[in-house]
């Protein structure tokens, strides 16, 4: 698989907890490169259209407000099939199914407060590098 990039969100419950030196170690010793890399507030409306595609589910208000809660740390991570290994890293989407080792089954506190998020095709980590990145600001 050839090198690719992903998107990766640090979230409030992680930032929190003063995790992301914590976090960020695991990305790197999986072999993720951090090329990209800000602490942010995400805005209400960042929240809301980050997670559109969830507008309909019941849990949406609760993550937008979770979202928007604390500070966040937005990311771009570069490796060898790098979307598909950070859904690795980052295990199960509730830290009660992730696998040992992994970001949500060491750090996460449920399956709303999971610690970080990670794009889930690479169509999406270029649409979601897109909204908090310009290309100046990624230096692979
Ligand atoms: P993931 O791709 O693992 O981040 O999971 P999803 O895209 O399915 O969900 C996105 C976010 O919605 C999760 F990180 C947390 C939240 N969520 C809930 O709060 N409750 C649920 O039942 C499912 C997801």
């Amino acid at each position: 698989m050839a090198v690719q990039r992903t998107f990766s969100i640090i979230k409030p419950d992680a930032t929190e907890r003063n995790l992301t030196g914590a976090i960020n170690a695991v990305i790197e010793k999986a072999g993720l490169r951090i090329i990209g890399q800000r602490r942010i507030r995400m805005t209400d409306e960042q929240a809301k259209r980050f997670y559109a595609v969830h507008a309909a589910r019941p849990f949406y208000g609760e993550l937008v407000e979770f979202m928007t809660s604390g500070p966040v740390v937005v990311q771009v991570l570069e490796g060898d099939n790098a979307v598909a290994k950070y859904r690795e890293v980052m295990g199960a989407t509730n830290p009660a199914d992730a696998a040992d080792g992994t970001i949500r089954k060491l750090f996460a506190k449920s399956i709303g407060e999971n610690s970080v998020h990670g794009s889930d095709s690479d169509e999406n980590a270029a649409i979601e590098i897109a909204q908090f990145f310009s290309a100046a600001d990624i230096v692979g």
